[in-house]
């Protein structure tokens, strides 16, 4: 759940001879499935398969918005699953399903989740951009996954999501599918997650079988016994986890990832400070109840650019520290464009973050961007080229 609205920069684009900084906003990340059309190999009791997506986390089956298909354990039936189409082809970062409440039961049983293309005719195509088994003890209590994100930078891209049972047909049911993502590459996925494996301190040694190393392994998943929750072995006010980025680096956003079992930390404050500790950003996050109509788990922290090296995670109450990952973003870099001296200008950014230059000589034309043709001088952590005798207009952006 979004705390405030996204605003960081995909891309950054400079006019030559003009000096005009021109950036492009995020295409967003939003929930995919709401909209799309889900099937499934059966349905009861009046769980139909457009519950599972309709935008409403509450898993009080009674509540009116919990998928359900039940036992069908004749030897030989179709093995069940469940399907959304999202219309189109879309880039994909993860898949997360919201666990129902009243009754304890997701799918205890092995499972795979595919995605794949558009066959070009409006059907699944034959081989999956994504496809993955897990156990059972993956579900847990909700089931996460950052690997489509990870394994395609941008994202994998398909139209349809699907969950499938692998051992047997006892049943699926689960609140809410959803599959996150966007129409357009993926800016940021676990590939630039800069908090991933960073040092971290903590107010309390780590409790209950935790590990310190739990709240940014990259992994998601919310169930405490997936063994990728962070949890404090004291509860107190303050109650904090902290990771070194290592230095100074304007942020655009963090992810925080509640655990979604129990919850046993129902509000948050996030600080940003900078390398001489001084905080420079706070927001509270509140985690509504993981059991309750409105059950929290992703929360979006927007830093817009603020500068900061740590990143601080505390209670706001007397109540343990606990959840699954915080996952932190850079701002790419910004260009910048000098005359050389002699009828030529100069265009250089920071050699951090893998980007590619590219170039169009038309803004109008979004598919005109191409890979810079202009040799690329690398001194002092600092990229260049130098275009000598400009003429006409000739745009340029950074792209990861
Ligand atoms: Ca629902
Ligand atoms: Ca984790």
């Amino acid at each position: 759940m979004k705390i405030t609205l996204a605003a960081y920069y995909i891309a950054t684009t400079m006019l030559i001879c003009s000096a005009t900084l021109q950036a492009w906003a995020d295409p967003g990340v939003t929930n995919l499935a709401i909209g799309g059309i889900a099937t499934s190999t059966r349905s009861d009791f009046g769980g139909t398969p457009d519950k599972g997506i309709d935008g409403n986390r509450d898993g009080n089956f009674g509540d009116g918005s919990v998928f359900y298909e039940n036992a069908d354990p004749t030897a030989g039936a179709t093995s069940y699953f469940y399907q959304v189409d999202l219309g189109q082809n879309n880039y994909i970062n993860r898949v997360q399903f919201l666990p129902r409440t009243d009754a304890d039961q997701n799918v205890f049983g092995n499972f795979n989740i595919s995605i794949y293309p558009d066959d070009g005719t409006g059907n699944p195509a034959a081989t999956p951009s994504f496809s993955q088994n897990y156990n059972s003890s993956y579900f847990g209590d909700s089931f996460a996954t950052l690997d489509p994100g990870a394994a395609a930078p941008g994202g994998a891209n398909g139209r349809f999501v699907s969950i499938t049972r692998l051992d047997n047909n006892y049943w699926i049911t689960f609140a809410e599918m959803e599959v996150i993502g966007s129409a357009t590459p993926l800016q940021y996925t676990r590939n630039n997650d800069i908090a991933l494996n960073k040092p971290v301190t903590t107010s309390s040694a780590p409790g209950f079988g935790a590990v310190i190393t739990a709240g940014n392994d990259g992994n998601i998943t919310g169930d405490f016994g997936a063994g990728s929750v962070y949890h404090s072995s004291n509860h107190s006010i303050g109650e904090y986890w902290q990771v070194d980025l290592g230095a100074n680096t304007p942020l655009s956003y963090a992810e925080l990832f509640a655990r979604t079992s129990v919850n046993s930390t129902t509000e948050f404050k996030v600080s940003l400070l900078d390398s001489s500790m001084n905080v420079v950003q706070s927001v509270i996050v509140d985690n509504s109840d993981v059991t309750g109509p409105t059950p929290g788990y992703d929360h979006e922290i927007d830093f817009n650019g603020a500068i900061g090296r740590y990143i601080q995670v505390e209670t706001t109450s007397d109540s343990y520290l606990a959840f699954s990952e915080l996952e932190a973003f850079a701002v790419p870099p910004n260009l910048a464009i000098v005359p050389d001296g002699s009828n030529g200008v100069q265009i250089s950014w920071p050699n951090t973050g893998n980007y590619t230059l590219q170039q169009n000589s038309d803004l109008s034309n979004a598919g005109g961007w191409t890979t810079s043709s202009y040799s690329i001088t690398t001194a002092n952590g600092t990229n260049s080229i130098t275009i000598t005798s400009p003429a006409g207009n000739l745009f340029f952006r950074l792209k990861q």
